[in-house]
């Protein structure tokens, strides 16, 4: 299942850090992630839209609220304020498939600075998330077998725009927002030159859901025999979003 959100009319308000604000088209914006949604359910994903909050401009970027585990999901307190209120709605629409627990003042932690590798949880120290995130972290997975790790990443938002798991044991990284030897021992991809944003791609099980812009890290994703479905994400790109941060992908038992 995916859990995604409408955008809101107030997306042109979001919170950016990295870029320059743009005007974003509202209407296209809506048209995109209705694509992204399909795309989704093309891959086998359920898909439950939750309505647009309209006074929430981020709040289509699902993946910040809550990170999902196979044993619990971890709701998240949002480095930016504006962006705290999120959560609830997200708690409430988990709370049928996982224990939930809860991210706790002062931590901060956002979803898209969590990578998970199996059972090593790489927590990105970015301008959102606190190490004392990365403690509590440890203290809800280090008893069912995670080890959480907090990583440093420069240059860009959160840690999953410098590296995604791409395929088993394979990450595609920029290696100028994050260092490469956290991933010793494991297949790298490195974005084309010029690419900077190319690292962010969503896997769903065997093929990754990829901006149609990055044409040159795509070759390099297929070179490898990475299937590629690619989805236009221009607009929310400009409210400095990738593809993972408007859905939260949770497998569910039994389906
Ligand atoms: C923000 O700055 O919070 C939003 N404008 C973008 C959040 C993107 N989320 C993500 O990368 N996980």
């Amino acid at each position: 299942m995916a859990i995604t959100r409408r955008v809101s009319p107030r997306i042109g308000e979001c919170e950016l850090t990295h870029l320059a604000r743009t005007p974003i088209d509202f209407a296209r914006a809506q048209e995109q992630h209705l694509a992204y949604e399909r795309c989704l359910e093309t891959l086998g994903c359920d898909v439950l839209s939750l309505p647009a909050e309209p006074d929430l401009p981020d709040s289509v970027f699902v993946e910040d609220a809550a990170v999902i585990f196979a044993e619990l999901a971890l709701i998240t307190r949002p480095g930016a304020e504006s962006r705290r209120a999120e959560t609830t709605s997200i708690a409430e629409a988990l709370r049928p498939y996982r224990a939930l627990r809860f991210i706790k003042p002062p931590a901060t932690l956002d979803g898209g600075d969590v990578l998970r590798l199996g059972r090593r949880v790489l927590v990105g120290l970015s301008s959102r998330t606190n190490s004392l995130a990365v403690e509590q972290m440890r203290a809800n997975l280090g008893p069912i077998g995670y080890t959480v790790e907090g990583v440093q990443v420069h240059g860009c938002l959160h840690l999953k725009s410098a590296a995604t798991e791409v395929a088993d044991n394979t990450v595609l990284l920029n290696a100028a927002w994050i260092e490469r030897g956290i991933f010793l021992g494991m297949d790298v991809v490195e974005t084309a030159p010029g690419e900077p944003f190319a690292a962010n791609a969503l896997r769903v099980r065997d093929v990754v859901l990829y901006p149609s812009t990055f044409s040159e890290t795509r070759r390099r994703l297929e070179q490898r025999g990475i299937g590629v479905m690619t989805v236009d994400a221009s607009e929310l790109a400009k409210a400095e979003g990738g593809v993972t941060c408007c859905s939260l992908v949770v497998e569910v038992r039994g389906a």
